[in-house]
C-alpha cells in the first residue's frame, strides 16, 4: 500500500517544519534557514512561504537585493515579476499597479505597470474584440503571452464591423490606455536606473546567458516618444474619413483605385476633425521632444554601456545625428517652415517642408498625397498628383521623391 507521509507546517506560512531548519540562512526551498514556528521570519509583512517559493527573496534578509526597500516594500513588484516570469501578464498587471500606486517614486514599478497595463488593456479592448470580428485568428492571451499567436484573415467574414469602427475604437479605447501608460511613466525621474534581470521574462522571450540589463532615463524617454507618435497618430486618424468596406478589398479582391471610386468621401476632413489635428500636433511635438531628450540622455551616459538597453555605438553616430537632427526640424514644421539642409540628409537639395497648413485643418482632403493609379489600380509611386503636396513640401519633385521612394536615400 503506498501512503503519502505528510509534514507539519506549524506556522502556516506554506513550508513544512523540517524545511524550515532555523539557521538562519537560506540555502534551498528544502532548507530555508527559517524559523518554523514563525510565519515571516525575517519580519518583512511577506511570509516565509511566498517569498521561498514565490517571489525568490532571502526569507531570513527583510532586503533581499539590498536597495534600501524591504522585500514587504517591494513585494507587490515582486508578485508582479513572478507573474511575468511564467508569462501571465494578465494575473501580473493587478499587481504592478499596485506597486506603482503604493511606491509612486519607485521607477520599477512605474514602468512595470504601464507597459503591462497597456497589454491587459489593449487585450481587453473594443478594438481586439473588432479585430476578431474581421477574422484575425488569435490563439492566446496575454494570460499565457507563450502562447500567443495572431494571423491575418484570408476572407473578411460577414457582418465584419466597418473600418470607422475600428478607427473609433482606437480614439476611444486604445488612446486611453496609451495615455494612461505616459501617466505611469511620468513620474520616472532622469535619475532612475531599473536593474533588469532577463531571467524575470516569459520562458518564450527570456534569452539565455543574457546579463542583467540596465533601464536608464533615455530609454524611458524613447518609450515615452513611441507612446506619443502613437498618440499623435490615433488623432491623426481619427481626423479624416477612412470608412470603407474591407470586405471588398479582401474577400472580391478591389483594387485601391476600386475603393477610392467606391468611397468618395474617403480621405476627407470630418465633422470635429480640426480638433484632432490640434491634438495630433500636440503629441508629435511631444513624441519629437522626447525622441530628442532620449538620445540626448543616452549620449550623455558616461557609465558603462555594455549592460545598457538602447547604447549609441561609433558605428551608429551619422545615423543617430541625422535623426536628432531630423526630429529638431520637424519640431519647427507644425508652425512654421521647416528645412532640411540637403548635405546631413543626403537629399538632391535642401528641402523646406511647412506642415501648419495640415495641423490646421486647412487640407480637407488628404488625396493630394495618394499617388496616381496605374492599369491595374494599384498605386504608381511614381506619378504623384501634386508632387509639391499642395505647397507643404515646395521642393520636392518627382525626380526627389523617385529616388527616396527607391531608398537610395539610407537614413
Ligand atoms: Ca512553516
Ligand atoms: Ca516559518
Ligand atoms: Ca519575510
Ligand atoms: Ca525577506
Amino acid at each position: 500500500m503506498l501512503r503519502f507521509v505528510t509534514f507539519p507546517d506549524r506556522d502556516g506560512d506554506g513550508l513544512v517544519d523540517p524545511a524550515e531548519t532555523g539557521t538562519g540562512v537560506f540555502v534551498s526551498r528544502f532548507d530555508t534557514g527559517t524559523s518554523p514556528t514563525a510565519a515571516d521570519t525575517d519580519g518583512d509583512g511577506v511570509s516565509d512561504g511566498e517569498e521561498v517559493l514565490a517571489l525568490r527573496t532571502d526569507p531570513n534578509k527583510r532586503d533581499s537585493d539590498g536597495d534600501g526597500r524591504s522585500d514587504g516594500q517591494e513585494a507587490n513588484v515582486l508578485r508582479c515579476l513572478a507573474r511575468v516570469r511564467v508569462g501571465n501578464v494578465a494575473s501580473a498587471a493587478p499587481f504592478c499597479a499596485q506597486a506603482a500606486s503604493d511606491d509612486p517614486g519607485n521607477p520599477e514599478a512605474n514602468l512595470l505597470a504601464a507597459v503591462s497595463g497597456l497589454i491587459v488593456g489593449v487585450e481587453r479592448s473594443a478594438a481586439s474584440e473588432l479585430l476578431a470580428r474581421f477574422g484575425v485568428a488569435h490563439r492566446g492571451s496575454s494570460a499565457a503571452v507563450c502562447a500567443l499567436s495572431v494571423a491575418p484573415p484570408t476572407s473578411i467574414p460577414a457582418g465584419a464591423p466597418s473600418t470607422a469602427a475600428i478607427q473609433q475604437a482606437l480614439r476611444d479605447e486604445i488612446l486611453p490606455l496609451v495615455d494612461g501608460a505616459l501617466a505611469r511613466l511620468a513620474p520616472i525621474p532622469p535619475e532612475a536606473v531599473i536593474h533588469f534581470d532577463p531571467d524575470n521574462l516569459p520562458p518564450c522571450v527570456r534569452l539565455s546567458m543574457l546579463a542583467p540589463v540596465e533601464i536608464d532615463f533615455g530609454d524611458v524617454l524613447a518609450l515615452r516618444a513611441a507612446l506619443n507618435a502613437a498618440a499623435a497618430a490615433i488623432h491623426a486618424a481619427a481626423a479624416y474619413d477612412v470608412d470603407f468596406d474591407l470586405t471588398d478589398a479582401v474577400n472580391n479582391r478591389a483594387t485601391p483605385r476600386d475603393v477610392f471610386l467606391a468611397n468618395p468621401l474617403l480621405l476627407t476632413l470630418i465633422s470635429g476633425g480640426r480638433t484632432e489635428l490640434g491634438l495630433a500636433r500636440v503629441r508629435l511635438d511631444a513624441a519629437l521632444m522626447d525622441l530628442v531628450a532620449a538620445i540626448d540622455s543616452i549620449q550623455g551616459e558616461t557609465d558603462p554601456q555594455a549592460d545598457d538597453v538602447l547604447v549609441i555605438g561609433p558605428s551608429d553616430q551619422d545615423a543617430v545625428a541625422r535623426v536628432r537632427l531630423g526630429a529638431v526640424n520637424l519640431r519647427t514644421a507644425p508652425t512654421g517652415v521647416a528645412t532640411f539642409a540637403k548635405a546631413p540628409f543626403r537629399l538632391l537639395r535642401d528641402q523646406r517642408l511647412s506642415l501648419g497648413p495640415l495641423l490646421d485643418g486647412d487640407v480637407p482632403d488628404l488625396r493630394i498625397f495618394v499617388p496616381a493609379f496605374d492599369a491595374l489600380g494599384n498605386p504608381d509611386f511614381g506619378r504623384f498628383p501634386d508632387p509639391t503636396f499642395g505647397g507643404l513640401a515646395p521642393d520636392m519633385t518627382h525626380a526627389e521623391l523617385a529616388r527616396l521612394l527607391n531608398k537610395d536615400c539610407r537614413f
